[in-house]
């Protein structure tokens, strides 16, 4: 179980699981299995919620730091006059990120998990009620900064976002496979530090594929704004 929050992830890269003996360890398993269960009948309600009024969501994971709420500040201001957009920010404490959300110009909800280490799909599906989102609306969600429970959690998004930074290193998705593997797109952010650090994107990109052969990789930085443009068109074809 994570150490943290006793969410049923593992924190050790993902092979905890495959190191409980279940004669010892019987109900762990079995409190993992119904945490995990009864979070998946809530994330299929949401996913039928969203579809029934045409809106979109995004789950954007990272370790702290990496860049989701400078990405989604720049998002949000390129976006609004383009199509309804909100915003879902979990951390742990305080109401910071959705203070910078807000002022970057849209509707955003705070959710505060206090020693949860990531989003859950009840959580969720307070954060969509209390956002009431108008047809047609993106939903773009930060998640905890941590690149192992929040992998397991489905929200009911319709895509998964996987964020790493270049200061972070090059061997991220060979130590945490199992986010690598549940993202649908993976972004490089912070390219403008290039020059600085040791940093290798072709075999950052050649890791995750090793884990996720068909995952889609961008390079942005999301302060200067390069890249981002492919970032819009891919959000925009999520719909
Ligand atoms: N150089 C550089 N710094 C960045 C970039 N994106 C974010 N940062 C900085 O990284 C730090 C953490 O960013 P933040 O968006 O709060 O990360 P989060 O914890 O993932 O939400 C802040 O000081 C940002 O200004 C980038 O593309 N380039
Ligand atoms: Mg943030």
């Amino acid at each position: 179980m994570c150490g943290s929050c006793g969410c049923g992830g593992a924190d050790d890269g993902g092979h905890a699981h495959e190191h409980l003996h279940p004669a010892e360890h019987g109900g762990t398993v079995t409190l993992e299995q119904r945490v995990l269960a009864k979070n998946e009948t809530l994330a299929e309600r949401n996913r039928a919620w969203l579809a029934a009024r045409s809106v979109t969501a995004v789950n954007l994971m990272s370790s702290p730091g990496a860049g989701k709420t400078t990405l989604l500040e720049r998002t949000v201001g390129e976006l609004s006059g383009r199509r309804p957009v909100a915003v879902v920010e979990g951390d742990q404490e305080t109401m910071l990120d959705a203070d910078r959300i807000r002022r970057a110009g849209c509707a955003v909800v705070q959710v505060n998990t206090g020693a949860g280490c990531h989003l859950d799909a009840e959580m969720m599906r307070g954060a969509l009620t209390e956002l009431s989102p108008v047809s047609g609306a993106l939903i773009l969600v930060e998640n905890v900064g941590n690149l192992v429970c929040p992998a397991m959690f489905d929200l009911g998004e319709h895509s998964r976002v996987v964020i790493i930074s270049v200061t972070e290193g090059t061997d991220k998705p060979l130590k945490y496979p199992y986010m690598f593997a549940a993202a649908d797109l993976i972004v490089i952010n912070k390219v403008d530090l290039l020059p600085y650090v040791d940093f290798d994107v072709d075999l950052c990109e050649k890791y995750a594929r090793s884990v996720n052969p068909d995952v889609g990789v961008l390079t942005v930085s999301a302060t200067a704004g390069t890249g981002m443009d492919r970032w819009y068109a891919w959000v925009a074809a999520q719909d």
